[in-house]
C-alpha cells in the first residue's frame, strides 16, 4: 500500500524539553540511561491495534469520524485487514516504540466458520511476523476478542453454556499460539464479560469455578508449547458487565489463590481500571508488587467525572509518576511495559492525531521516570518512610512480626509500663511539596 500518514516522513526524533516542535519528543530520549537501562527498556512502550486502527471513531451515539478506509464495510474483509497491517506498521516505524498488541479479531476477521477464522488469523500471522522481522517491532502481547460476538453475551468462560466455554477456549489456544509465534512477551486475559448483570438468573459459585478451571487450563497450555512470556489478567470494576469478577489487583489476587494459579498469573494494571474501582492508579500497583504479581499496565487514563472507559492518553505528570515510582520500587519491568490502550477523542480526526496523541503520552510517562527515579535515587522520601517504621526494627517490633508474642502478652507490658504513644507527624504536605520540587526539577 501507498503511505498512509503522508504528513510524517521520518521516525519521530528526541529534541529536548525545549523543543517547540509538536511532532518531536521533549522528554522521550530512548538511549538515555536512568536507573541502569535505557528508557527504552524501562519504558517498554507499546501501541495497540484495536483503538489505533480497527476503531473507526463511531459511539453509541454516532457513525464514525475517522479517516480509516480499511473499515469500509464494502471491501472484502481479508484485504481490508492487509490494508489495516499496512498502515499500524507504517505507524509503529514512524513513532518509534518499540512494541505494539492486539486481538486476534483486530488484526484478522472473524470467518463464517471457526475453521476460517483461524485461517484468517494464520495468514495474517504470516504478514505479521514478516513486518516485524522488517521493522524491528516486537509484541507485547496477544489477545482473544472474547466479548464482542453474541455468542458471548453471557460471558466468555463463566457462560451458562459449556459450548461457549469451549468455543472461548479454542479461540485462545489458537490466539495463544499465534502470540507464542510472534515472540509476545505476555499473553493477556481481560475478563471482557466475565461479570453478571443480575443474580436473579446468575450462579455465582459457579461462575468463579469454570473461570478458574478455564485459567488453570491457559497455563497448563502455555506450558505445553513452551510459551515462556506471562500470562496476565487485566482487572476491571465494571463495563460492559454490572459486576466484574476481576474487580481490582487485590481482588484478583485472592482468585488466584483460591485456584492455585498465583504463581503462574500476574495483573496488567490499566490506569483507568484503577480509576473505575475506586483506586488511584499507584495503589493498584503497589497492590500487586506487594502481592508479587505486578506484570504490564495500561497506561490509558479515564476522566474524573465520567464513571466508564474513556481511554484516553495520559498526560498528567503530577499523577503517572506516583504509579512509576511503585513500578521502579518494585524493580521495574520484566515482560511487561506500558501499553497504550489509548483512543483519540471522536473528534480528532486528522491521520496525523495519532501521532500527536502518542507523542505525549510517551514524553509523559518518561517525564514520570525521570521524577520517580530522582526520588528513589535522592532518597529523602525513603528516608522518612523509614523514620516513620523504625520502630519496627525494635526488639519488641521483631518479637511481635515474629509471633513471639501475643495479645496477653501486651496486655500485661502496656498495663505494666502505661504504654502511651504520642502521635507524630505524617508529613504529608511536607512530603508532596518534595515532589512538586522533583517535578520542577528534573530535565
Ligand atoms: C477494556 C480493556 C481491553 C483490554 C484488552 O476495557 O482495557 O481493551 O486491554 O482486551
Ligand atoms: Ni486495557
Ligand atoms: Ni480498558
Amino acid at each position: 500500500m501507498s503511505e498512509f500518514f503522508t504528513t510524517v516522513s521520518s521516525p519521530i526524533a528526541y529534541e529536548g524539553p525545549d523543543s517547540d516542535n509538536p511532532m518531536a519528543f521533549r522528554w522521550y530520549d530512548k538511549d538515555r540511561i536512568v536507573m541502569g537501562r535505557s528508557m527504552e527498556e524501562q519504558l517498554r512502550f507499546a501501541v495497540c491495534y484495536w483503538h489505533s486502527f480497527a476503531w473507526n471513531g463511531a459511539d453509541i451515539f454516532g457513525a464514525g469520524t475517522f479517516d480509516r478506509p480499511w473499515t469500509d464495510a464494502a471491501m472484502d474483509p481479508m484485504d481490508a485487514a492487509r490494508m489495516k497491517m499496512d498502515a499500524a506498521f507504517e505507524f509503529f516505524a514512524k513513532l518509534g516504540a518499540p512494541f505494539y498488541s492486539f486481538h486476534d479479531r483486530d488484526i484478522a476477521p472473524e470467518g463464517a466458520t471457526f475453521a476460517e477464522s483461524c485461517a484468517n488469523l494464520d495468514d495474517m500471522v504470516d504478514i505479521a511476523e514478516a513486518k516485524m522481522a522488517e521493522t524491528g517491532m516486537k509484541l507485547l502481547w496477544g489477545t482473544a476478542q472474547a466479548f464482542f460476538q453474541p455468542r458471548y453475551a453471557a460471558g466468555a468462560a463463566t457462560n451458562p453454556n459449556p459450548d461457549v466455554f469451549a468455543h472461548a477456549a479454542a479461540q485462545v489456544k489458537h490466539c495463544l499460539d499465534a502470540t507464542h509465534r510472534l515472540g509476545g512477551a505476555n499473553y493477556v486475559l481481560w475478563g471482557g464479560r466475565e461479570g453478571y448483570e443480575t443474580l436473579v438468573n446468575t450462579d455465582m459459585g459457579r461462575e468463579l469455578d469454570q473461570l478458574g478451571r478455564f485459567l488453570n487450563m491457559v497455563v497448563q497450555y502455555k506450558h505445553d508449547i513452551g510459551f515462556d512470556g506471562t500470562i496476565l489478567i487485566e482487572p476491571k470494576a465494571l463495563e460492559p458487565t454490572k459486576h466484574q469478577y476481576d474487580y481490582d489487583s487485590a481482588t484478583v489476587y485472592g482468585f488466584l489463590q483460591r485456584y492455585g494459579l498465583e504463581n503462574d498469573i500476574k495483573v496488567n494494571i490499566e490506569v483507568n481500571h484503577a480509576t473505575l474501582a475506586g483506586h488511584d492508579f499507584d495503589h493498584e500497583v503497589a497492590q500487586a508488587v506487594t502481592n508479587g504479581i505486578f506484570g504490564s499496565v495500561d497506561a490509558n487514563r479515564g476522566d474524573d467525572r465520567l464513571g466508564w472507559d474513556t481511554d484516553q492518553f495520559p498526560n498528567s505528570v503530577e499523577s503517572m509518576s506516583l504509579g512509576v515510582y511503585q513500578i521502579l520500587k518494585g524493580g521495574g519491568f520484566d515482560t511487561g511495559g506500558f501499553m497504550f490502550d489509548t483512543k483519540l477523542r471522536r473528534q480528532s480526526l486528522a491521520r496525523d492525531d495519532l501521532f500527536h496523541g502518542h507523542i505525549g503520552a510517551m514524553d509523559t510517562l518518561a517525564r514520570s521516570l525521570l521524577v520517580a527515579a530522582a526520588l528513589i535515587e535522592d532518597g529523602e522520601l525513603d528516608a522518612l518512610v523509614e523514620e516513620r517504621y523504625a520502630g519496627w526494627s525494635s526488639d519488641e517490633g521483631q518479637r511481635i512480626l515474629a509471633g513471639e508474642v501475643g495479645l496477653a502478652d501486651l496486655h500485661a507490658r502496656v498495663l505494666a509500663d502505661n504504654v502511651d504513644p504520642a502521635p507524630v507527624s505524617g508529613r504529608q504536605e511536607m512530603i508532596e511539596n518534595l515532589i512538586n520540587r522533583t517535578i520542577e526539577r528534573v530535565r
